[in-house]
């Protein structure tokens, strides 16, 4: 199918792909395929009015009924799949597979939101006063914004609005520059289930596109409580002090620096596979994608021997192509940043497999290249540095303890995981003393999270969650109700003050 093809199949109209000025470029072949137009900076005010004139609706709709739009979406995702899997792989050169996956994972989250609309409830607890009950409610909290990334860019989008719909709040959305036209085909399928829903208010779901001056719009405003930004360290670093000095409340997903530890009773065929799913899998543009490879002296060198083999006959090539593993980097200017990283690594004493850019056998114009594996003598700064690209650093360790203090010793702390078959080790690395992640696993690769858990990290990577779990949480307020059904009026502390 064509690029126009793709994107008509999805909805998209000549008149949003047309006439404006921010150019979209597939990362397949570098082909500009739209002229999306942005939104006014000047028009921001009208936006967040319209989501707040909209929350004092919501607010009222009953959870169960909030979460009947939410069980719309899911259905009209489930009937839009391939289409908008296919403007994914399009727009941010993701594999077929992995493009479908990605709408699999907004399906997921939407089920899981339809169950919670049922299960929005908190505490009751024993008041330390005769006739007292106190019990805890949770209401919802304003509108929320969406600020996406272009790797992620639908999934992420749609964990925080089927979260923040049952939980009452409407979402403004502001996705990459680089993917408008997947938001743009995602609010269609949103459309079609507003449709279907009959009376939600006007300006619930709103899309916003453009560069910093809209961003900064929903950050800097009172009448956003909520922001959830998912992206680099360096916005976050900027958003979450802007969204906290005027008391809102961030959600911050940012750089991930993750890393596996490879212990000596680890199955190695296993880890094999899950190593190169991770490290490879997205052109190694998940903020999961496996970086650091913490691997048993003993079995190190033997480990990166299977896994050059296994790199040399990955398929690196058009995403549409069923048995494409590798598509390409979203842009030149990544494939650039991969190729100074690589460059910094050699001069740091590493030893660099693969890592060169591809221009036979792939469509012309992409940023293709071949996945890296770089053999470090120490954790360098490099290795410090989340790069978005397929490089995959590997180090060397002697104890448990030796790798978790280099599984540690990087700024950000998103996800994590250890190969091993012995129990003690597998337990430490999940304990206090264990990994500092957000997430850690034993057994299984740091990306592809399934959305039934919380999803973020700690440090850099911002502290935020989202999903599942009882992330749902972080977009409503908790109030604390104290009852009295007594006829006295006895006070806390046993405090005495009779008049
Ligand atoms: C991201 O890269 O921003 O765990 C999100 C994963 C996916 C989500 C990644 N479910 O790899």
């Amino acid at each position: 199918m064509s690029h126009k093809d793709i994107l008509k199949a999805a909805g998209l109209t000549e008149a949003e792909l047309e006439g404006g000025m921010l150019a979209v470029h597939s990362p397949i072949d570098g082909a500009e395929v739209a002229r999306v137009r942005e939104t006014d900076p000047a028009e921001m005010p009208k936006v967040i009015a319209k989501a707040q004139a909209a929350f004092r609706e919501w607010r009222k709709v009953p959870a169960p009924r909030r979460g009947e739009l939410v069980r719309l979406l899911g259905e009209e995702l489930r009937a839009a799949k391939a289409e908008l899997g296919a403007v994914v792989t399009l727009e941010a050169g993701k594999i077929t597979s992995e493009g479908l996956g990605e709408v699999q994972e907004m399906i997921d989250i939407c089920d899981f939101a339809v169950g919670l609309s049922r299960q929005i409830y908190g505490l009751t607890i024993a008041s330390e006063r005769p006739g007292h009950r106190m019990m805890e409610t949770w209401h919802p909290l304003g509108p929320c914004a969406i600020i996406t990334a272009f790797n992620f860019p639908v999934a992420v989008w749609s964990w925080n609005t089927a979260l923040a719909l049952v939980c009452g709040d409407p979402v403004i959305w502001k996705p990459s520059e680089k993917t408008p036209l997947t938001a743009i085909a995602t609010m269609k399928v949103m459309q079609r289930a507003l449709k279907r829903f009959g009376d939600a208010p006007e300006g619930l779901c709103q899309l916003v596109i453009g560069g910093p001056a809209i961003g900064e719009a929903l950050v800097n405003s009172k009448d956003v409580p909520i922001v959830s930004a998912t992206g680099s360290t360096r916005m976050g670093g900027i958003v979450g002090p802007k969204v906290s000095a005027r008391w809102g409340r961030p959600i911050l997903e940012l750089g991930g620096n993750n890393a596996m530890i490879v212990a000596p009773s680890a199955d190695l065929d296993m880890a094999v596979r899950a190593i190169v799913f991770s490290a490879v899998g997205t052109a190694g543009q998940r903020c999961t994608t496996l970086r650091r490879l913490i691997a048993h002296n003993s079995i190190k060198d033997d480990l990166v021997a299977r896994l050059a083999k296994a790199y040399a006959s990955l398929p690196i090539g058009d995403p549409r192509k069923a048995t494409t593993l590798i598509g390409p980097l979203i842009d030149h200017g990544a494939r650039d940043r991969m190729q100074a990283a690589l460059e910094k690594a050699r001069a740091e004493g590493g030893k660099v497999h693969g890592g060169k850019t591809v221009a036979e056998g792939v469509p012309q114009g992409g940023a293709y290249v071949e996945p890296a594996i770089a053999e470090m003598p120490e954790q360098t700064d490099t290795v410090r540095t989340e790069t978005f690209a397929p490089i995959l650093y590997v180090l060397g360790y002697d104890t448990l303890e030796e790798a978790i203090a280099i599984q540690n010793d990087v700024p950000q702390g998103l996800s994590s995981c250890i190969f091993t078959l012995n129990v003690r080790e597998a337990e430490t690395f999940l304990s206090s003393v264990g990994s500092d992640c957000g997430i850690a696993n034993v057994n299984i690769g740091p990306s592809g999270a399934e959305i039934g858990g919380a999803f973020g990290g700690e440090k850099e990577t911002g502290g935020g969650r989202e999903s599942g779990s009882d992330a749902w949480k972080g977009y409503m307020r908790r109030q604390t109700n104290t009852i009295n059904y007594s006829d006295a009026l006895p006070l806390a502390q046993g405090v005495k003050f009779d008049i």
